[in-house]
């Protein structure tokens, strides 16, 4: 890809994150309307959310129908391996969304020659758009972004991710062993947003035992242009899997792996 390339993507990526957002907004003004349906245990998605990633596909595929597709709701169209492919999650933190809570986003990432080369994540409750092309850094609503410089995990918070694919013993390994170190917890029921928070210096990493691509491939390219390191998730995973993340400043990112229980 060119540099050129990825600019067009970016733009593109930004535009429709900021059109569906403002969908996704309408619906979370309104949210009496919406039947709630439950996909599994602690595990929700409504109407808002295909709306949404509808539009997401329709405009994306559209502009670049050389792309493959892979968005939560709708799933894998197009992934053969050698296109490249859009990432999406249209609404990251369904809980927190149909609760009320200001905590999701919408996550737009783009992967192309084996590598996230482009990532958008907006929040349309507190306008926060942050952005990422490879190479190129990260910025937070036009300024850029520095993971944190902790060395140490008592230095700050660690965003933790958990969801039912997360057992309860490893839930509390990972708690009792975070807290042995003299860290402590933060978790905001969005992955992407809880990564992007990583990525702005405000936590000093992010754990979590499964966590899908469409919720973390943007999230990652925000960290490591950010300055911070991320477990080969994007090789591990690909496009479509889940599995385990880390992702920290330098600092503390070794001492962030050692969270996970090994199996
Ligand atoms: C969320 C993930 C998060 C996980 C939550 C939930 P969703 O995605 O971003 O990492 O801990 O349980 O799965 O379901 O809100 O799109």
């Amino acid at each position: 890809m060119t540099p050129e390339d990825r600019r067009i993507r970016l733009d593109a990526a930004i535009a429709v994150a900021h059109e569906a957002g403002a969908i996704a907004l309408q619906h979370y003004r309104n949210l009496g309307a919406l039947t709630i349906v439950i996909k599994g245990l602690q595990d929700l998605v409504s109407e808002a959310d295909r709306e949404t990633e509808d539009v997401i596909k329709t405009r994306l595929t559209t502009l670049f129908p050389e792309d493959a597709f892979v968005g939560e709701e709708t799933g894998a169209d197009g992934v053969d391996g050698h296109r490249g492919a859009w990432v999406v999650d249209p609404i990251d933190g369904t809980q927190p969304f149909l609760l009320g809570l200001p905590t999701w986003c919408v996550s737009i990432a783009y992967v192309a020659e084996g590598d996230i080369q482009v990532g958008v994540i907006f929040n349309p409750v507190t306008q926060d758009l942050y952005t990422a092309v490879r190479g190129e850094g990260a910025i937070r609503n036009g300024a850029p972004m520095r993971v944190n410089e902790a060395q140490l995990l008592s230095e700050g918070l660690t965003g933790l991710g958990c969801s039912a694919r997360t057992s309860a013993q490893n839930l509390g390994y990972i708690a009792e062993h975070l807290r042995d170190a003299g860290g402590m917890f933060h978790r905001c029921g969005s992955g992407a947003l809880t990564l992007a928070y990583v990525a702005t210096g405000q936590l000093i990493g992010y754990v979590e035992m499964h966590i899908n691509a469409w919720d973390c491939l943007a999230a990652i390219l925000l960290v490591e242009e950010a300055g911070g390191r991320v477990s080969p998730f994007l090789a591990d995973h690909g496009v479509t899997g889940g599995g385990r993340i880390v992702a920290g400043g330098p600092g503390v990112y070794d001492a962030l792996v050692e969270l996970l229980p090994v199996a």
